[in-house]
C-alpha cells in the first residue's frame, strides 16, 4: 500500500507507458486515476488485474491524489500543474512547462537525486522530468563528468519519432507502406516525407538559428548539472525510428581520460549498458534500446583531433518514451515515497 496516484495524459505513447513502468516496477499505490480530456473519458483500460475508467481531467481531480504524473503537453501542465499542487498532490511533469523554473527541480535519478530535497507524495510541489534528449545524453556523460570534468560537449541527436508523440509513429508507419507501394505519403503531422528520409528537428527555431530541442539540450544539461560554464551545442535531427533516440556525443574533459578509463566507468554507471565490440563492428543501435530500461553505449574513443587525452567520443542509444520519458518520471515518484 502506497500514495493515491493519478495519470494526466494516459491515452498518449507515454502515459501508456507509465502504466507498463508503474506495473514493472512494481511501484506502491493505493488508489490510480486516469485522467485525459474529455474526448477520451470513459474509455477503458485494464490495469493490475481491475478494470480502470479514463476521467475528464478537471480543477477538482486532484483531490485526496498524492502524486499526479503528467504527460499531456505543456499546456494541459500549466493549467493543471498547480491547481494539483495546491490540493497537495505532488506533480511529476513530463512536458517542458516548468523544467528552467527557478525552484522547480529538474531531475535524473541516477545524475541529481538530491536536487528532490525535501518534497515528498503528497505534500504538493511540481518536478520536472526533462527532454529525452537532454535525459538519454547525460545518463553517459554524467559518470564521465565526474571522472573527468566535461568542458565541452559537442552533440548530434538522431531522434525517433515517438518524440513527436503516437500520431507521429502512425505516419511514418503510413508513410512506409505508402511509399513501398508507389503511393503518395500523406503528411499530416511534418510538413514533407518522413519515411526513408531525415530532417532538422521540428520544434520552432530560434533567433541564434539553434532549434528549442537544441537549446533544451543546452539550458537543462546547465541546470541538471548545476554548472553553466559548460561549453554545449547541440544538432538535433529526426530520423525515420520508431522509438529510440541516438546521439553522437564528443566530450572535451579538464583532464586526461583514457578510453579504457571511460569504458570502466561506464559499466560501472547505474542505468547504463554498453555494447561496444570494435572486433565485430557491433554498436549500440536504436532497436537494442528499444523498450529496454538502459541507455546503451558504445564506440567509445579517444577524439583524434586533439594531441592530448582529453577528448572522448561516444555513441549512445536510448528509448526516448522509457528512459527518455515514462521510466525516468516513475523513477523520479519513487524518490518521493
Ligand atoms: C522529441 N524531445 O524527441 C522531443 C519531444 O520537451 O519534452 C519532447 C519535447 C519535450 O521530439
Amino acid at each position: 500500500d502506497g500514495p493515491s496516484i493519478a495519470i494526466v495524459g494516459v491515452t498518449g505513447a507515454v502515459g501508456q507507458e507509465f502504466l507498463r513502468v508503474l506495473k514493472d516496477r512494481d511501484f506502491p499505490y493505493s488508489s490510480i486515476k486516469l485522467l485525459a480530456s474529455a474526448r477520451s473519458a470513459g474509455r477503458e483500460y485494464e490495469w493490475d488485474g481491475a478494470r480502470h475508467t479514463v476521467e475528464e481531467l478537471t480543477e477538482s481531480s486532484f483531490s485526496g491524489v498524492e502524486i499526479a504524473l503528467f504527460s499531456a503537453g505543456g499546456s494541459i501542465s500549466k493549467k493543471f500543474a498547480h491547481v494539483a499542487s495546491d490540493a497537495g498532490c505532488t506533480v511529476v511533469d513530463n512536458s517542458s512547462a516548468f523544467r528552467m523554473t527557478e525552484g522547480v527541480p529538474l531531475i535524473i535519478p541516477e545524475v541529481n537525486r538530491d536536487a528532490v530535497g525535501s518534497m515528498k507524495a503528497g505534500k504538493g510541489g511540481i518536478i520536472a522530468n526533462p527532454n529525452c534528449s537532454t535525459i538519454i545524453a547525460l545518463m553517459a556523460a554524467t559518470p564521465l563528468h565526474r571522472a573527468a570534468k566535461v568542458k565541452r560537449m559537442v552533440v548530434s541527436t538522431y531522434q525517433a519519432a515517438s518524440g513527436a508523440g503516437q500520431a507521429a509513429m502512425d505516419e511514418l508507419e503510413l508513410q512506409t507502406r505508402e511509399v513501398l507501394e508507389g503511393k503518395p505519403p500523406t503528411t499530416k503531422i511534418f510538413p514533407f516525407q518522413y519515411a526513408f528520409n531525415l530532417f532538422s528537428h521540428n520544434s520552432p527555431m530560434g533567433p541564434n538559428g539553434y532549434n528549442e530541442e537544441e537549446m533544451k539540450m543546452v539550458k537543462e544539461t546547465h541546470k541538471i548539472w548545476g554548472e553553466s560554464d559548460v561549453a554545449i551545442t547541440a544538432t538535433c535531427i529526426r530520423v525515420p525510428i520508431m522509438r529510440a533516440h541516438a546521439e553522437s556525443i564528443n566530450l572535451e574533459f579538464e583532464r586526461g581520460i583514457s578510453e579504457e578509463e571511460a569504458v570502466e566507468v561506464l559499466s560501472n554507471a547505474p542505468g547504463v549498458s554498453i555494447i561496444n565490440d570494435r572486433s565485430a563492428n557491433r554498436f549500440p543501435t536504436p532497436l537494442d534500446a528499444s523498450h529496454q530500461d538502459d541507455v546503451y553505449v558504445g564506440r567509445v574513443r579517444r577524439d583524434i583531433s586533439r594531441k592530448d587525452d582529453k577528448g572522448l567520443d561516444l555513441f549512445v542509444c536510448g528509448d526516448q518514451i522509457k528512459k527518455g520519458a515514462a521510466l525516468n518520471a516513475v523513477q523520479i515518484a519513487e524518490l518521493l515515497l
